[in-house]
């Protein structure tokens, strides 16, 4: 007989037969989120062959290129999630302001925040790219959704989860029970249960992910941080592509960086589209979060598109690198 597949589908609605009070609101909307990941998936893989590559000629609201497949992500998510009555908002890294519904559709009792295809200046590099999005329930009165639904902490979030467009497509999720991975299978169009209940291993290989490019911009504690984990024979990998190097780091072990520098004071990478889901995701599989000083979890947000120094990993690395901080500033 045939080993039985398991379906995202098939797994979220098993989740959902957890929760006796569940509407199904929510696993709809994580079956949207698995379409729209798959049409961003199909037109990746095209990219080399049409002419949808390239800078779309206009700065985003944090003063990067914007390239059409940014773009086109952005839309194709909006599009699979507007209309379906479960969402009240959406934010997005590519969007200045939240993203109402429209008015034509009904509101639901969930906000989502996404990153629609983050890394994309290595597109023309066919480096992985990925999909980051954060799920919270709305706590604002109204009935249409706003700013206070999306300005929530991390261990708020009741999903996370990311997709990456690698040499496979994966999507991996968690709603506060397990990390779990799908891949998808294209000559179906399913994604597939391939990684149930991922830990981060511990220990974990040693590696270090971090653009040490910037050494002369950091912190003396930051520079001991790194100096400390190579006297201890770590291997550096860093792709540039931070769903690229998350994923590694979740499934080898290691620790993952974007510190704060004399340039960015506040670090580059965004805490409600990127730090916070991926937070909760490492959290879930047993490694940590940090912004150097404390977890990423517990950051009240104060504006939508806030940055914050990043450290994602193993437990045991994540602390060593906070205790260099505080020694050393
Ligand atoms: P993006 O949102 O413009 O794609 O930038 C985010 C990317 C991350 O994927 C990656 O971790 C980081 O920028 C790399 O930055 P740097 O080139 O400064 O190392
Ligand atoms: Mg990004």
């Amino acid at each position: 007989m045939a080993e039985p597949v398991i379906t995202i589908g098939r797994h979220i609605i098993e989740q959902e037969r957890r929760y006796p009070e569940a509407t199904g609101a929510f696993s709809d909307i994580l079956l949207d989120i698995a379409i729209a990941a798959k049409i961003i998936s199909r037109e990746i893989n095209r990219a080399g062959l049409v002419d949808i590559v390239g800078s779309a000629g206009k700065l985003n609201v944090h003063g990067e290129d914007v390239r059409k497949l940014d773009e086109f992500a952005d839309e194709v998510i909006f599009n699979a999630l507007d209309h379906s009555g479960n969402l009240c908002v959406m934010a997005s890294e590519e969007v200045e302001d939240p993203i109402p519904i429209p008015e034509k559709f009904p509101c639901g009792n969930y906000a989502l925040l996404h990153d629609p295809l983050d890394g994309s200046s290595n597109i023309e590099a066919n480096v992985s790219l990925g999909t980051i999005f954060s799920i919270h329930r709305k706590i604002s009165k109204g009935e249409r959704g706003g700013t206070e639904d999306l300005l929530q902490p991390g261990h708020r979030q009741v999903a996370a989860g990311y997709v990456v467009y690698g040499s496979s497509t994966m999507l991996v999720y968690t709603t506060g029970a397990g990390v779990h991975g799908f891949t998808l299978e294209p000559s179906i169009g399913e994604f597939l249960l391939s990684h149930p209940s991922m830990k981060i291993p511990d220990p974990g290989k040693k590696i270090y992910s971090v653009n040490e490019a910037y050494y002369k911009r950091w912190s003396l504690g930051q520079q001991k941080a790194v100096d400390e984990l190579k006297d201890d024979g770590f291997s550096l990998r860093y792709i540039g592509s931070l769903v690229a190097d998350f994923h590694r780091t979740l499934l080898y072990g290691g620790v993952f960086m974007y510190p704060a520098d004399s340039t960015n004071p506040r670090g580059k990478l965004r805490l409600l589209y990127e730090a916070a889901p991926l937070a909760m995701v490492i959290g879930e599989a047993g490694g940590a979060s940090s912004d150097g000083h404390g977890s990423i979890l517990e950051i009240e947000p104060q504006e939508l598109h806030q940055r914050t120094p990043l450290y994602l990993g193993n437990r045991h690395l994540i602390e060593r690198a906070e205790a260099a901080i505080k020694a050393d500033g």
